[in-house]
């Protein structure tokens, strides 16, 4: 295979990728909302406190597991997927293994917002 071949085939994995990223973002992002919204009465802060169970202010890998069996997202051959998935993309500042509000809910919000996903 050649160079340039070798280097589209790259490029289209890489947005392949990205799209998939992409959608799972947006049925995250969506989920989440309509659940809080109905669940509620569209108060984050008041979710992320139901959310974390133990009351440590983070959302472990556990409770990230419940939050989204109870949003809605993935079923119990993906979950694990959709848990490792976000902890990668969302587990930043700091890389501790759990995700404070600012990293769960104001980050899939912003990104969501500004590449106008939602
Ligand atoms: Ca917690």
């Amino acid at each position: 295979m050649n160079m340039f071949i070798k280097w589209i085939s790259f490029v289209g994995l890489f947005c392949l990728v990205n799209a998939s990223q992409d959608n799972h973002r947006k049925q995250l992002v969506n989920s989440l909302k309509k659940y809080v919204e109905t669940h509620h009465k569209g108060d984050y802060i008041v979710a992320f406190k139901y959310f974390d169970k133990n009351k440590d202010n983070h959302i472990d890998r556990l409770e990230l597991n419940l939050a989204l069996k109870q949003i809605g997202v993935g079923n119990m051959f993906t979950r694990t997927r959709w848990v490792n998935g976000i902890m990668n993309l969302m587990d930043i500042k700091p890389e501790d293994d759990v995700l404070s509000f600012d990293e769960l809910i104001v980050a899939s919000f912003d990104q969501a917002i500004h590449t106008n996903k939602i």
